[in-house]
């Protein structure tokens, strides 16, 4: 079965085939000719997700599965949440996003943090929903190279190494939407 995953982040669509791409092959939107810059401006990581999807469920009718994910830190409130993207700025740039942060947390105690992802699937028209979280804490600076977004600063619980220090397999194995896909691909197993 051919499955868009409805994202324009290449490095997620690579996460997502390593979990997923045995069972099912997956494509990107723009692969399929289709370069829509898909809006992100709902309230929730559910309503986005369900938006992207929905969107691209209108151009063909193609089954199509869309995520959002957001670090909610618990002493900002839940933030920057829906807005991790752009929390500094419109750029997206993820250095000038953990340079807030860090800003953020200057002199805060609690650095209790997760990542959630959810993840909206049309199947045949038919809407689902599932959800991957990962407890951790935010350091006070950076450390690593893998991975993307706020990786280098974000301490898994249990760990002694950042989400940017693990392998590309490691930290699928644990992460946020490493869950989420496998909760959608044990879901797909069952169609
Ligand atoms: P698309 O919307 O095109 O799929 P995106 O980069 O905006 O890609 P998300 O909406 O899923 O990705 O995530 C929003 C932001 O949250 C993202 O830009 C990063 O700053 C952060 N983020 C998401 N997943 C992350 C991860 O695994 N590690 C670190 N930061 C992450």
């Amino acid at each position: 079965m051919e499955l868009i995953f409805a994202t324009s982040n290449k490095h997620k669509l690579s996460e997502a085939k390593g979990i997923i791409g045995n069972q099912i092959s997956l494509v990107s939107p723009e692969s399929l000719g289709i370069f829509d810059s898909i809006p992100e401006d709902e309230p929730t990581l559910e309503g986005n997700a369900l938006f992207k999807a929905r969107y691209l469920w209108q151009i063909n009718k193609m089954n199509v599965f869309a995520d959002d994910t957001g670090l909610e830190v618990e002493a900002l409130n839940g933030s920057p949440g829906v807005k991790s993207a752009r929390y500094a700025s419109e750029e997206c740039d993820a250095g000038l996003n953990m340079q807030k942060l860090l800003k953020e947390l200057n002199g805060v105690k609690n650095r209790k943090a997760r990542f959630r992802t959810v993840i909206a699937l049309i199947l045949d028209g038919r809407e689902y929903l599932f959800e991957g979280i990962v407890n951790g804490t935010i350091l006070e600076n950076k450390s690593g190279t893998g991975g993307f977004g706020y990786d280098p600063l974000f301490l898994p619980d249990g760990y002694t190494k950042t989400l940017a220090e693990l392998t590309f397999e490691e930290k699928n194995l644990i992460s946020h939407r490493g869950l989420a896909l496998r909760k959608l691909a044990e879901f797909l197993k069952t169609i």
